[in-house]
């Protein structure tokens, strides 16, 4: 049965990490994956995760099954998190959230209950985005199209495209939208764009689904949010993934949820019970660990207050980075200062897939070959030997 299969291509971000751990170059950085490296170019384990697991484990508690919804009280933490504790959506119940397998996982189930509720429709992802949008989306039987969204001259996004791509949609187009922190260009939209967006998909009655990948990178918990409070505040249904793999640093964990606006407590309660079916039919309920720890810390003000403050030594670190590569890259005669204006771990960098080929054969640093580098890996003991590389590829 297996004598015509054919080979399936590698994940191309995940497949750098495979070649990166083959190269036994001792100066080698890896800026392809988007994983955050503290400054000793190390995986953290936060203290906030570590507190909550020693809890945990000293209570050795069973492991029985757990709702096909996940833990509640981890689902009303997700829930506060994303849309704030005082949100009206909640108080009026207008909000469902299961506990999925990581962003991904979210993704996933999100995708599968749309194609159940809207079979014909079209989805669309930004131009360009992250590779997996558009394999789970056509997984889930969709087909996949792009609106217009970075702006190579600008390093910026071409908002006025993005307008026209949204205007162009038929009615009921799924719309998948980057929170804050756009993989892979950094680019993210201002306050009053996202306004704008929100406007749109409510008069072309558009479906959006918001992936937060990564909030508390850009500006912070609330201020990374705007996008959702935007969209709180106009009326509509739309879909929300969360992950906690970069905020947590709990990557292995798959900790992520699936959030769900409708229009009421009612509707809400025949919503869920429609998205158990789909985690029923995929994994039938979620693991244990990495929910309870990640409820554990956003419910204790003292390990909350723990987590916020190490979020926050990520977030300035990466900051700290991307102005040292500006200024670094000045020196050589270079000017990015686009780097510093972009947020969250990715830079898109204008760098040639040649550029990006000699960075790996010449210097041992992986990127992606699109150019997108992921500044969360770059330390004050790499960034000197990162600066001078990219100087050196971008000679002619
Ligand atoms: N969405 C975006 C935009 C991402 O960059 C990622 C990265 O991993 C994910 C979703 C998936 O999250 P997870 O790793 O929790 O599955
Ligand atoms: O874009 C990234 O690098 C991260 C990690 O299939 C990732 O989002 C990359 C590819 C993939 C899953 C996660």
């Amino acid at each position: 049965i297996f004598a015509a299969v054919e080979m399936a291509p590698r994940d191309p971000i995940l497949g750098i990490t495979e070649a990166f751990n083959a190269d036994s170059r001792t100066h080698k950085v890896n800026l392809g994956v988007g994983v955050y490296y503290d400054d000793n170019g190390k995986l953290p384990l936060l203290a906030a995760v570590k507190a909550a697991e020693k809890a945990r484990l000293d209570a050795m508690p069973a492991r029985g099954y757990q709702p096909i919804e996940g833990l509640a009280a981890y689902n009303q933490a997700v829930q506060n998190l994303v849309f704030g504790k005082d949100s009206p959506l909640l108080a009026n119940g207008q909000v469902i959230t299961i506990e999925a397998l990581g962003g991904t996982g979210a993704l996933k189930i999100g995708a599968d209950y749309l194609k159940r509720l809207v079979p014909g429709a079209k989805v669309y992802i930004s131009d360009p985005s992250w590779e997996n949008h558009r394999a789970l989306f056509e997984s889930a039987g969709f087909e996949v199209g792009t609106y217009a969204y970075y702006d190579a001259a600008t390093r910026g996004v071409n908002f006025a495209a993005m307008k026209a791509s949204l205007n162009a949609m038929a009615p009921n187009a799924v719309v998948v939208l980057h929170a804050c922190c756009h993989n892979p260009t950094g680019a993210d939209l201002t306050d009053a764009q996202w306004q704008e967006v929100v406007q749109i998909i409510k008069a072309k009655n558009l479906i959006a689904f918001i992936d937060m990948a990564y909030q508390g990178f850009a500006e912070g918990i609330d201020a990374d949010a705007v996008a959702l409070k935007l969209f709180a505040a106009s009326g509509l249904q739309y879909f929300v993934s969360s992950s906690f793999s970069k905020s947590f640093s709990l990557y292995g964990e798959r900790v992520g949820a699936l959030s769900i606006v409708t229009a009421s407590k009612e509707e809400s309660a025949r919503v869920l019970s429609q998205v158990k079916r789909v985690v029923r039919t995929n994994y039938s309920n979620p693991p244990t660990h990495g929910g309870a720890i990640v409820a554990a810390v956003l419910s204790s003000p003292e390990l909350r207050q723990q987590w916020e403050d190490e979020l926050a030594g990520m977030r300035e670190r990466i900051r700290a980075m991307r102005i040292a590569l500006v200024e670094k890259l000045k020196a050589h005669g270079h000017d990015f200062a686009f780097v510093a204006q972009q947020r969250g771990m990715f830079s898109y960098t204008g760098l040639t897939a040649q550029q990006v080929e000699r960075l790996k054969d010449e210097f041992g640093i992986y990127a992606v070959s699109t150019g997108r580098i992921c500044l969360a890996a770059l330390n004050t003991r790499n960034i000197d030997h990162v600066a001078d590389a990219i100087a050196q590829v971008l000679k002619a």
